[in-house]
């Protein structure tokens, strides 16, 4: 945090500062996944990419360099000892002055890492989950921007998320102010339909997801045709499979959409076959074409220097596959 490791209870940031009345943060999730070659983390150039974007709409110039970030996320891990883990850079504007306008106050730089176990619940990946449809709608265009990744999305997303829970469902799905099918609370969606995956277009609101873009080039690969398509909402009924795309959830099949059962009640054979290609190369059992993974080096200068990096006394949630770590990183 600032430049330095900072024990897990010691990374405070100021009440006064402006993310905090206004929610001004841009942030990643990323995974790093255990491969036979040691750890390695899926994707950070496609995730560092996104966060650059989500900070140049909002006018935040990031004080480190992609260089510096990226090897900040490595020495993190690394004297984490972690194996895997979930990744979350986070820039946000700390304290300057109140009031809306940000450019007075500094833009902040954390590296948070953590053990995440499954997001929607261990059997999801399997037995799949069951869904509503929110009645919360999703971003609307030109208001706040779906393309960041910005804290303050994530308020549209707690109501679709709290929503559902509170109604019995894991899960909410939003439509986008057209009335047409848009994501998740956290997740891109997809459909099955006669052999063809469909997935709503980026003008449906949906953050262009990073796993969503994977499933596109997996399915190219399993010789699956693939459309960008604006869905209306009885599509997901009548589908053939659901399933949510992205880095907490992974592929996590929908079983029931608003109680209604989607094809057979489980797991179909595409999101099967989809899951299978995805965790083998993220787990490092096939071929890495396209250079998606980046090795965490085990042993290094650094993580020797802090032998004594100790697990803390809490993290950041309470869920079993959830471990707590003590320290954070920013760029040094
Ligand atoms: N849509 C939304 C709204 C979203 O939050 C995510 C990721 C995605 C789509 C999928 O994007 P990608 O991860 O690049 O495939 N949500 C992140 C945060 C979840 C959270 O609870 O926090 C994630 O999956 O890491």
């Amino acid at each position: 945090m600032n430049g330095t490791l900072v024990p897990w209870d010691e990374a405070r940031i100021h009440v006064g500062a402006h993310v905090i009345h206004y929610g001004s943060a841009v942030f990643e999730g990323i995974r790093c996944y255990t491969t036979p070659e040691g750890p390695a983390i899926f994707r950070l150039d496609a995730h560092m990419e996104r966060l650059f974007n989500s900070a140049k709409v909002y006018w935040m110039e990031l004080p480190w360099s992609l260089e510096q970030l990226n090897e900040a996320i490595l020495e993190t891990i690394q004297v984490n000892r972690l194996q895997s883990c979930y990744i979350r850079p986070v820039a946000y504007r700390g304290f300057g002055q109140l009031g809306v306008n940000p450019l007075d106050c500094p833009v902040e730089v954390a590296i948070l890492v953590w053990e995440w176990g499954k997001y929607l619940g261990a059997e999801a990946l399997e037995q799949g989950v069951d869904v509503c449809v929110s009645s919360w709608n999703r971003l609307a265009p030109n208001t706040l921007p779906a393309m960041a990744k910005t804290a303050a999305n994530y308020m549209n997303s707690q109501l679709i998320k709290v929503d559902a829970v509170k109604g019995g469902f894991v899960e909410g799905i939003a439509l986008d102010t057209q009335g047409f099918v848009s994501e998740g609370s956290g997740e891109n969606l997809f459909i099955v339909s006669k052999g063809r995956l469909i997935t709503p277009p980026l003008v449906s609101s949906v953050l262009p997801g990073i796993t969503r873009d994977t499933v596109i080039t997996l399915a190219g690969r399993l010789g699956i045709p693939v459309d960008e398509k604006a869905l209306p909402r009885e599509a997901l009924y009548i589908a053939d499979e659901v399933f949510f795309t992205g880095t907490a959830a992974e592929i996590t099949p929908i079983r029931t959409v608003d109680r209604r059962t989607v094809g057979a009640g489980r797991r179909g054979p595409v999101a099967e076959a989809l899951q299978k290609a995805f965790f083998d190369l993220i787990e490092g059992r096939s071929e890495d074409e396209h250079g998606w993974l980046t090795p965490v080096p085990t042993t290094s200068a650094v993580a020797e220097a802090l032998g004594e990096a100790r697990p803390g006394p809490r993290g950041p949630g309470g869920d079993s596959g959830m471990h707590i770590y003590d320290l954070l990183k920013m760029a040094s």
